[in-house]
């Protein structure tokens, strides 16, 4: 995917790194003014089209079929055949949502971005932000640590030289050229909370930042990465600065301000406005903001045994402990925090509003094939300014401010369950040996497995990307579907035939994949149900019926919330379910195995996560069993 290590080197040494990323405020999303290339490629992708309204209603219908009664469905059926009809509502908003296609760049993304992420007032964490889990690292001392910190964040730096001087490939998805502008959103970027709705601010092009920002023992340096002619530290300098921020932040009783991002957002908003009515608190506050990147050197965690040890560093990642432990090393609202604990435990979270995570993936394959043949060399002793330290003056108000996220976030920690695993019996190469989407099984199989607990299929959403398109972001595959729960009744059958069981399971990946095409060419059925909606809160007096409708809010309960994120690297990725009641999957299928990690919330009576994880081994071993053996399969 990348150019060889060679060559970057070579264009690297070439061109001084002039930031020329395109920095902007990304909410609205502003038309991305990228250099050169990047420019013309961007200018050829496609707009994001609006549905037919007829086809979106229809498969609205369909879609509540495997989960709504039969009583409640002929119920919405005459909501959308009044919603639909000729002359009416529908066709109205339908015709405003084209006008705003045809004035905008992308009709959907400004309203995704608000909706899905700035005005939503949960706590990033846990709720919003995902988190990568790392291959361990072979270290287990501070220089470890620190040497690891120091690979890694010049990796991170060749990455950004990639993205300035436009060397870094344009993707594709099944031979189609993707849209990039994420990748000029995720360094140099934070979020930054507010009253009613949040904002995200891009500070490559305004401020042309040249520094990092490093976290240790709750205390936050800033840390410059390039010398004065523009050509970055190297890993032995950076090594260097670490080790004197180190020795700087051996206090541990500092207060953890980073803790206050963990908040809901409008307490969040009320202590940012008390934290920076002071002059220093605000500039170092900025400090951050404006970064590239975040680095978290971790304290310690206490070691638990090998069975529970991914799921554990998984709950470092994703929100760091609590209080008492790495949460208040964190600025929650930064895009990109690489965390390295000293046991060589590694990963990162991060802030979810600029960026999907296959750009966030990218970035860390790149970054840890770096770290793996980057060795240290030697630097000329040329002394380097010691890194600043951020000064934070605690108020009496500050102080209860993060007495008050400390308080909140405990409670959040202890009632996520996070269950994180390696399925080793097989992955997507035996599953491609069948001809059948590695995708589509493993949601099927999360269907059987849900099934199997619950006697009923839930809402199910997948993301897919829509980045196919200028701008686009996500929509959802609904991964219940007729046909999946046809299969998943037909499994335990015993009175059906194998070979009706398999060929249920065909019609129902089938199904799945052809969906899944629909949703990534801009036809499926969700934004444009919420693009309908939304324009109905801007046109109309009354909300449309079929958005108030019992049936709407179960199709929109999520109790599956999954993803699909591949890597090249054999890292396992988090996030928390959606609905109290629900789960959130992410898996990262490899070639011979698969990387899981379930979410669910303790207080919730109904859902556990390890529960989930033991019936989704055994749907996937269930299903496997029942297809042919093939030469790969007999190994
Ligand atoms: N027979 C044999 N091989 C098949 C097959 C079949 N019937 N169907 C698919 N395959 C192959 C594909 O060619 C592909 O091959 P590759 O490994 O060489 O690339 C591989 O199996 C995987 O395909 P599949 O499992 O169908 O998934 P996909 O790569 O098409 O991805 C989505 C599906 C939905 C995940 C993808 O379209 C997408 O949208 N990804 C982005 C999701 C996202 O943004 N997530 C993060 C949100 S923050
Ligand atoms: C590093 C893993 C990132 C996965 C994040 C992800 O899948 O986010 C989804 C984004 C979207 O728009 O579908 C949302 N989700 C977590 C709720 C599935």
């Amino acid at each position: 995917m990348f150019v060889s290590t060679m060559d970057r080197r070579k264009d690297f040494l070439k061109l001084r790194p002039t930031p020329l990323s395109p920095g902007c405020l990304v909410r609205p999303i502003a038309p991305t003014r990228l250099p050169g290339r990047y420019l013309a490629h961007q200018k050829s992708l496609p707009r994001l089209p609006v549905p037919p309204l007829q086809q979106t209603l229809e498969r609205y219908l369909l879609a509540l079929e495997p989960i709504v009664s039969q009583e409640e469905l002929e119920s919405t059926r005459l909501i959308v055949k009044e919603f639909g009809q000729r002359g009416g509502v529908g066709e109205r908003l339908q015709a405003s949502l084209e006008r705003r296609a045809r004035k905008t760049e992308n009709w959907l993304c400004d309203w995704w971005l608000r909706t899905a992420y700035l005005e939503y007032r949960l706590p990033v964490v846990i709720h919003s932000s995902p988190a990568v889990l790392l291959p361990k690292q072979d270290y287990y001392d501070r220089q470890g640590q620190l040497r690891f910190a120091a690979k890694l964040i010049s990796g991170v730096l060749d990455f950004k030289a990639m993205i300035d001087n436009e060397t870094l490939p344009v993707e594709n998805l099944r031979g189609n050229p993707l849209c990039m502008n994420q990748y000029y959103q995720i360094l140099s970027s934070c979020r930054t909370p507010g009253p009613k709705t949040d904002s995200v601010v891009n500070y490559s092009q305004t401020k042309n930042p040249t520094h990092i920002t490093v976290v240790h023992n709750f205390q936050f340096f800033e840390l410059f990465v390039y010398n004065s002619d523009g050509s970055p530290l190297t890993v032995d300098q950076i090594y260097m600065q670490l080790e004197k921020i180190w020795h700087s932040s051996l206090q541990t009783n500092k207060e953890p301000i980073g803790i206050l991002t963990t908040g809901h957002r409008n307490s969040w908003a009320n202590a940012y406005n008390n934290l920076i009515k002071d002059k220093v608190n605000k500039e170092s506050v900025k400090c951050i903001q404006r970064s590239i990147f975040t680095i978290c050197l971790d304290a310690p965690v206490p070691k638990v045994s090998d069975e529970l040890y991914m799921s554990r560093v998984m709950e470092q990642m994703l929100h760091g402990g609590g209080s008492r432990w790495n949460s208040g090393n964190r600025w929650f609202d930064k895009t990109l925090q690489f965390i390295i604990g000293e046991d060589g435990s590694c990963g990162l979270v991060y802030e979810h509003s600029p960026s999907e995570g296959p750009p966030i993936m990218a970035l860390l394959d790149h970054v840890f094939e770096y770290c793996k043949n980057s060795v240290m060399v030697r630097s000329p002793m040329i002394p380097l300014t010691m890194p600043r330290k951020l000064r934070f003056n605690i108020t009496p108000d500050t102080k209860r401010d993060i007495e008050k996220a400390k308080q909140n976030l405990n409670m959040m920690v202890h009632d996520v369950d996070i269950k994180c695993f390696t399925f080793p019996q097989f992955g997507k190469d035996l599953v491609k040996s069948w001809k059948l989407s590695p995708d589509a099984f493993i949601q099927l199989s999360l269907q059987l497995a849900y099934y199997r607990i619950y006697g009923e299929s839930c809402a199910t959403y997948e993301s897919a990307s829509l980045r196919m398109f200028h701008l686009g972001r996500t929509d959802t595959i609904r991964s219940a579907t007729i046909e999946s729960s046809a299969f998943v009744c037909a499994m335990d059958n015993q009175q059906l035939q194998n070979q009706e069981k398999v060929a249920l399971l065909r019609k129902a990946v089938a199904a799945h994949t052809s969906y899944t095409d629909t949703a990534v060419r801009g036809q499926a059925i969700d934004r444009h149900l919420l693009g309908l909606k939304l324009q109905a809160i801007e046109d109309l007096v009354r909300i449309p019926e079929i958005f108030m409708d019992t049936s709407y809010a179960v199709a929109f309960h999520f109790n599956l919330s999954t993803s699909q994120v591949p890597a090249k690297t054999d890292c396992l990725l988090c996030f928390g379910p959606v609905v109290p009641d629900g789960y959130g999957v992410c898996y990262n299928p490899m070639d011979a195995h698969i990387n899981f990690a379930v979410s669910a919330f303790n207080s919730c009576a109904e859902t556990n996560a390890a529960k989930l994880t033991h019936y989704l081994e055994q749907a996937l071993i269930d299903m496997r069993d029942m297809l042919p053996l093939t030469p790969s399969s007999k190994l």
